[in-house]
């Protein structure tokens, strides 16, 4: 069976829902991909935080659309893993309890308007990179979630940089705001690709699964070879003395990402992890009544179906 598996997946074979696959393989699909969903609602947050004081209509509706893919990028990536016979509640559990993570990003605060074009520019940015070659993931429903998410996400990271490009063609005050965004937002960013490959436990296995296609160093470079010559246009600087090109190596080297910070978020304690999680369980807590109402409505439905089905004897 795990040779007939590995065939297909070198073949470029796609696992589907009911094919045989190793339980571990099964198992860290579902902590990724649910992971990923985890991230994509509780990333509501931080930019929900903004609908209400963005500076134009134009601007609030775009942020509000894009809040609103977010959430539906959380449902697909949520009926995926599904597929692999985990329930939502059992999910939602995993993520309230802690057991479950989600992107360490989301656990920093929005203070200015500023941070919606950071966000929009380097954390969707740093998710386009990391998710364009999940498209291409061995397992068939979470690559094809990841074509439409994709498409948005890509529409996200344009609106976010066209929010820094208006602020730097504005006041040296918008320009500084743009910047002190970047500099705050930037180093965060760089963690989202996870830990460097020699501390990543996960990677090796997943590379030879197909199910992660490049390992996180070397999505964590693409994003900075990218973002380099992209801040350019903006006129700003990315907060990194050692940031140079490197004629030899035809990429963009840069500084020591700090470790022991990634970790400390990652484990909980991060500015704004217990915020995130409370916010995640008052709305769970607050979305009893409609979890109840649509289980007695579809008991309802089958039981009129039945009586339908089995007219009763005259
Ligand atoms: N934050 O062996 P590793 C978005 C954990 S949403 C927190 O490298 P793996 C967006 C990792 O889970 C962004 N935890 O793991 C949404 C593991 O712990 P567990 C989310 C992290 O899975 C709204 C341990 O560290 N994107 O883009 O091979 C608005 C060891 O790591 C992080 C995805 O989820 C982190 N940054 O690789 C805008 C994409 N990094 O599980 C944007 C799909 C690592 O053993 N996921 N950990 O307890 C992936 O590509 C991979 O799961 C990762 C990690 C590259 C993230």
């Amino acid at each position: 069976m795990d040779a007939r598996f590995m065939d297909k997946i070198n073949k470029e074979i796609k696992i589907e829902p009911k094919d045989w696959m190793p339980d571990k393989y099964r198992q860290t699909l579902i902590r990724q991909i649910s992971q990923h969903a985890h991230s994509e609602i509780v990333g509501m947050l931080p930019e929900g935080n903004w609908i209400t004081r963005a500076p134009t209509l134009k601007r609030k509706a775009i942020l509000l659309a894009k809040v609103q893919d977010e959430a539906g990028h959380g449902l697909y990536l949520y009926s995926a893993t599904e597929t692999l016979g985990i329930s939502r509640d059992e999910m939602t559990e995993q993520l309230l309890s802690g057991k479950a993570k989600y992107s360490s990003i989301f656990n920093y605060p929005t203070l200015t308007w500023a941070d919606i074009g950071a966000i929009g520019w380097l954390v969707d940015g740093a998710a386009i990179i990391n998710q364009v070659p999940l498209c291409r993931t061995s397992y068939g429903p979470y690559a094809r979630a990841m074509v439409r998410i994709c498409k948005e996400e890509s529409f996200h990271q344009r609106q976010g940089f066209d929010i820094l490009l208006t602020l730097c063609r504005g006041t040296q005050q918008q320009r500084n705001m743009a910047q002190d965004a970047i500099n705050r937002w930037w180093w965060p960013s760089l963690m989202m690709f996870g830990p460097p490959d020699d501390a990543s436990p996960h990677t090796a296995q997943s590379v030879q699964w197909k199910i992660k296609r490049f390992t996180n160093d070397e999505l964590r470079q693409k994003f900075v070879d990218i973002c380099a010559v992209q801040v350019k246009t903006l006129g700003l600087q990315l907060p990194d003395p050692d940031l140079k090109y490197n004629e030899q190596t035809g990429h963009y080297d840069f500084g020591v990402i700090n470790w022991q910070q990634f970790w400390q978020v990652v484990n909980g304690n991060g500015p704004c992890n217990k915020e995130r999680l409370e916010a995640r369980q008052k709305a769970w807590n607050d979305g009893a009544w409609v979890r109840e109402a649509a289980v007695a409505y579809a008991t309802k439905r089958k039981e009129q179906e039945q009586s339908i089905a089995k007219p009763a004897a005259a």
